[in-house]
């Protein structure tokens, strides 16, 4: 890294700027104020009185002025240079930062007429915020230009990148709060310009807000001396300018100059990145942001400072209704910023400060990349029908189904190179997880240095490896939020690092759906290879299968799981996700080699109906109006094969049994059908399960997800689950399934419990099979691998 040291730009705004951003930087404030207490007097005509305080004063001060400040600096950036910006609010809790900003450009009153621009508008945008009916107080989904509602912290720098990858022409300014900072994600993802690619990526200004303070403490970045924090931001490869202070004046200049030299240094390093002139990884630059928290609102209340501490978070002044001394203190605040120079008598701003905010899309809350579906290109899809595994007879082994995976995606990646819209995402597992093929067209991005022996690396590539969940998926959501597609492959049991910024995720899903405005995006899809069944090298640790259980609890409408049994209903599944749109689509995947069960034609029709039976693996005579005996059911890959050899057990030993055998690809299938789209209705669900005959349901993940989606039907008492119950060791693949009981010893021995007609016969299969699962239990101990016929089991129809 050669870059020359970044000074900030010298000359001082001339008094007619500094001037004019102070006062749109002060209008900004107003309305902030204002959305968070005035109930109506929008514009001070008249003594503010107890009536014009709203009843619940929610919200937060404290980071507010200083994203004013940002954002009032960004827009004179964004008209100086034409900058195609988009504002990512780090601390999103200063939500009356963005919409006061969003409806000073107007892009807020484009969306939302009933928000005019004039006292009648004003007075809306004043009382909807944080009000029954009205707005949340974050950057949320409603706000205009927001990608990141910032409620949960530590994901603003992920989702900033993500935005930029494959955008060349963005630049995201990204605000991140100093307590933010302390979060894991956050801290990681400073790390995020190492897989930049200046010459095709966009770039990221990160303005670290230091504004002191979190909730009720100081900040750590805070509390260490600048030029220790100046390390740390150089450490982290960064080059960071300073913007320190509390007088206005003086902070207007310095923001000003420190901006101009951030862009112009983004510009200088992309255009020798785009020439040819650099290869070596740039120092991008960024902006320390110290400023008082709260700064402008009160400096003491009772004796207590306000501004500049910990105590401006939320609301400075809790009892103005109440509290006559500090209704006065409202007013004044609310005067200091000097409304009747701001506004027009009728509410609307004052002409000179609306021409200092940049025009069109290239307003912040008007930029098309932060509402991304309106840029949303559809995936140009090889037929995954091409990429079939010959299935002559069920049962044929198969080589791994996300290794036949990879293949396709490895195409989707070439199809789509033109477009540059599709990426992988993964912490280190794109090998591990099978998709070794894709590195048969691309490269993982990597700016770092390079060895000789290292492997696929490049500057520029459509795989994005970095052994952080949260950066994946933080980076992922950026991409998909400006309106592109991707895939996260990881590791079973450690998605659940993400659990919650797929909550996140989830929720934005949800609220967007209700917003006609926002254009949908692709989904959110995420492979787990490497399940719990299968985790031959690591064992206990790496068996959790709870992340689906996870998923299901939100909004039916936005989340999807689908166990593909094997490689051929893969394809099928994920040709599937890759085209939909404003879903989180969860599908688990194996890697090793394992019986194939499907013809591409039987796939493509069984995952398209998410749940079947399969005539040619059970045996129940069609001409029967009983119905069978039993219904054996299978969700995952381990759960299907070792039903089908229950089944052929059962069917071997006790021929006379008629069992069904269902086979479950779609989770949100066994839905009740008011909950779930995909739910079936308790006429199909009892088609298929019958109302009456016992159900042995082999599952993949923990067992009570199936009881808890089947409860309402009507043959819940007789379905038996078993699934994942938290046995797990390093051991042969089917003494998994034996520890855990869902082997096919045990559901066999399940099915001629659940069946006493089987009588004797049935009994007789009993003891045998326990003295197999002893037989297995002493080979393996003494072998160190399972038994031949464990090994070597095929399918063959018993007759
Ligand atoms: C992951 C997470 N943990 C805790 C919180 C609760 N919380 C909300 S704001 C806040 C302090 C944020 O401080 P900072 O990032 O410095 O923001 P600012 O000072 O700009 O308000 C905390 C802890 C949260 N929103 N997200
Ligand atoms: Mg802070």
């Amino acid at each position: 890294m050669t870059n020359p040291t970044l000074t900030p730009r010298t000359e001082p705004l001339t008094p007619a700027e500094r001037g004019a951003i102070d006062a749109y930087w002060r209008a900004a404030n107003y309305l902030s104020v204002g959305q968070i207490y005035l109930f109506d007097n929008p514009l001070l005509k008249r003594p503010l009185a107890v009536a014009d305080i709203k009843h619940m004063l929610l919200g937060h001060w404290g980071t507010t002025p200083g994203q004013n400040f940002v954002y009032a600096h960004l827009n004179r950036v964004i008209r100086k240079y034409d900058l195609d910006m988009v504002y990512v609010s780090g601390p999103g809790h200063g939500g009356p930062a963005v919409v006061a900003n969003t409806y000073l450009e107007g892009s807020y009153s484009e969306i939302y007429p009933d928000v005019s621009r004039d006292e009648q508008g004003l007075r809306k945008l004043f009382r909807q915020f944080s009000f029954p009916g009205g707005i949340p107080s974050h950057a949320s989904p409603e706000t205009p230009g927001s990608i990141h509602e910032g409620g949960e912290l530590g994901y603003s720098l992920s989702h900033a990148f993500g935005a930029v990858f494959d955008n060349p022409a963005l630049v995201v300014a990204c605000v991140v709060g100093d307590g933010e900072a302390e979060t894991g994600p956050l801290a990681t993802a400073w790390h995020s310009n190492k897989f930049l690619d200046p010459a095709n990526d966009g770039a990221v200004l990160p303005i670290l807000h230091l504004n002191g303070y979190k909730i009720a403490n100081p900040t750590i970045l805070a509390r260490i001396p600048r030029d220790e924090l100046a390390q740390l931001m150089r450490g982290y490869g960064w080059e960071p300018l300073f913007v320190e202070g509390h007088e206005p004046a003086p902070m207007h200049d310095a923001m000003a100059g420190a901006l101009d030299a951030c862009v112009e240094r983004i510009r200088a390093i992309q255009d020798a990145a785009r020439s040819g002139a650099a290869t070596e990884r740039p120092r991008w630059p960024m902006i320390v942001l110290a400023s008082p928290k709260g700064w402008t609102g009160p400096k003491e209340i009772d004796g207590r400072r306000i501004e500049g501490s910990f105590r401006s978070h939320q609301v400075p002044l809790t009892d103005p209704r109440s509290n006559p001394a500090h209704l006065r203190m409202l007013e004044d605040w609310l005067l200091s910023y000097r409304p009747q120079e701001l506004f027009h008598a009728d509410g609307r701003l004052k002409e000179e400060l609306a021409a200092l905010a940049p025009t069109g899309a290239r307003r912040m809350g008007a930029n098309p990349h932060a509402n991304g579906g309106l840029l949303l290109r559809d995936l140009h899809l090889p037929d995954f029908r091409a990429y079939a595994v010959d299935v002559p007879v069920p049962g044929t082994r198969g080589i791994g189904d996300t290794h036949v995976l990879g293949k396709f995606v490895r195409d989707v990646i070439a199809l789509n190179e033109a477009t540059r819209n599709f990426r992988l995402f993964g912490p280190d597992e794109t090998l591990s997880n099978g998709l070794e093929a894709v590195f048969e067209k691309t490269r993982r991005q990597w700016e770092g240095e390079v060895d000789a022996d290292d492997q696929f690396l490049a500057r520029a590539g459509r795989v994005m490896e970095v052994l952080s969940e949260h950066q994946c998926e933080g980076w992922l959501e950026g991409y998909l939020l400006t309106g592109r597609h991707g895939l996260f492959n990881c590791y079973e049991a450690f998605i659940h690092i993400v659990d919650s910024m797929f909550n996140q995720h989830a929720k934005w899903l949800k609220v967007t759906n209700g917003l006609p405005w926002r254009a949908k995006i692709a989904s959110l899809n995420y492979l787990l290879a490497s399940h719990v069944w299968r985790q031959d090298h690591n064992g206990f640790t790496h068996q959790d299968p709870g992340f689906i259980d996870h998923v299901m609890n939100k909004k039916p409408e936005v989340v999807r799981v689908y166990l593909p049994p094997d490689a051929n209903c893969l394809l099928s599944v994920m040709d599937h996700c890759l085209r939909s749109r404003h879903y989180v689509n969860v599908v688990v995947a194996g890697k090793h080699p394992s019986p194939q069960w499907l013809t591409m034609d039987q796939a493509a029709a069984h995952c398209a109906a998410g749940i079947g039976i399969w005539d040619w693996a059970g045996n129940e005579d069609d001409g029967s109006s009983a119905g069978p005996d039993l219904v054996m059911a299978c969700c995952g890959d381990v759960p299907t094969l070792e039903a089908l050899a229950a089944v052929k057990l059962l069917r071997e030993h006790l021929p006379q049994l008629q069992i069904r055998v269902v086979n479950v690809v779609d989770l949100c299938r066994l839905m009740p059908h008011a909950e779930h789209p995909h739910g079936l209705d308790d006429r199909a669900f009892d088609e298929l399960f019958t109302r009456d005959k016992p159900v042995i349901f082999a599952f993949h993940a923990y067992p009570w997800l199936i009881h808890k989606l089947t409860y309402r039907r009507t043959n819940h008492d007789n379905i038996h689950v078993r699934g994942y119950k938290e046995e797990g060791t390093i051991t042969t693949a089917f003494d998994m399934t034996v520890l855990n009981e869902i082997d096919r010893f045990h559901l066999a021995m399940d099915a001629v419990d659940r069946l006493p007609q089987t009588g004797e016969p049935g009994l007789a299969l009993k003891r045998k099979l326990h003295a197999k699962l002893v037989e297995h239990k002493r080979y393996i101990d003494t072998n160190g691998e399972d038994l031949p016929e464990i090994r070597n089991w095929t399918w063959s129809d018993p007759e």
